[in-house]
């Protein structure tokens, strides 16, 4: 059986040659669909990227599995075995609009437990990455354990989208959090927020739609550093399905299910 050491060591130079083909890619013309809706695209880069992954992988772990964006992998209907889980290109608008923001994302899981954690901030080339109960790092740089927090000195990363008129969420629930909160930011890219509540520069993150390989890789970099993972309910999260998803420092879950999320949230 592969080793996470070697599995890792690969990992990681398959995202830095993912990342380069991401940003050469920006002096070409891109091929952007849409997939469910005029907000919901993909261009010819997450395709390449997820199959640049399934060739490797397959190549040299052909018993494992892939769990991915755009489908180029397996169908997978649950997490027995070594399953890689993979966004190409998480925050596919930002890549599209703004060429910068945007990260590939990746978990590796063994019967469902999450062994490596990556997720790489191509444009600043800040590669995020963790071997379970080895210690989170931004590139060589190990980051701490996250210090508690309250709500008041805190920066919440929330998308606008949900205290507004919203499918998923009462926006009456979460506007007050945001009233009270030191500061909101938005990003547009799950992984980068999660490595960035892991690094310790902003608090909190609450959404309320991700899909798995969103959240497989950047939960992994919270857990080590102490953060709370949970999804919007405060029960573990959905790795099949998706999930709405809060992590935050510690301590911040307890006032935020307290003070913003009791009783009957209709969630
Ligand atoms: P993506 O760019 O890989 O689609 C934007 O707020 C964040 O939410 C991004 O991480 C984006 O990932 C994700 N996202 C956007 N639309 C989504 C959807 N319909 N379901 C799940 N995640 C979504
Ligand atoms: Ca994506």
């Amino acid at each position: 059986m592969a080793s996470v050491k070697e599995m890792d060591t690969y990992a990681k130079l398959w995202m830095k040659e993912a990342g380069s083909r991401l940003r050469a890619s920006f002096n070409t013309k891109l091929d952007i669909e849409m997939k469910t809706n005029p907000n919901d695209l993909v261009t010819n880069m997450d395709k390449g990227i997820e199959k640049f992954f399934c060739d490797k992988i397959g190549e040299v772990f052909p018993d494992h599995r892939i769990f991915g964006e755009e489908g180029m992998g397996n169908d997978i209907k649950d997490l027995k075995g070594t399953v890689w889980i993979i966004d190409p290109i998480d925050g596919t608008l930002n890549f599209i609009h703004q060429q910068r923001d945007f990260a590939i994302s990746l978990g590796v899981y063994v019967d469902g437990i999450g062994k490596i954690g990556m997720v790489y901030d191509v444009v600043s080339d800040e590669l995020y990455h963790v071997i379970k109960g080895q210690g989170a790092y931004m590139d060589d740089q190990r980051l701490p354990t996250l210090p508690s927090a309250s709500v008041n000195r805190s920066i919440v990363s929330i998308n606008a989208s949900w205290v507004t008129e919203n499918r998923r969420i009462d926006p009456s629930l979460l506007a007050p959090l945001v009233r009270d909160a030191r500061g909101t930011r938005s990003y547009g890219s799950a992984a980068l927020e999660l490595a960035f509540v892991a690094a310790g520069r902003i608090d909190a993150y609450i959404t309320m739609r991700l899909m798995p390989w969103d959240f497989a890789g950047g939960v992994l970099l919270v857990e080590e550093v102490g953060g709370e993972v949970s999804n919007i309910k405060g029960d573990k999260l959905n790795f099949l399905e998706g999930d709405s998803l809060f992590v935050s420092k510690p301590g911040l879950h307890k006032e935020v299910f307290d003070k913003y999320l009791s009783g009957d949230t209709g969630l």
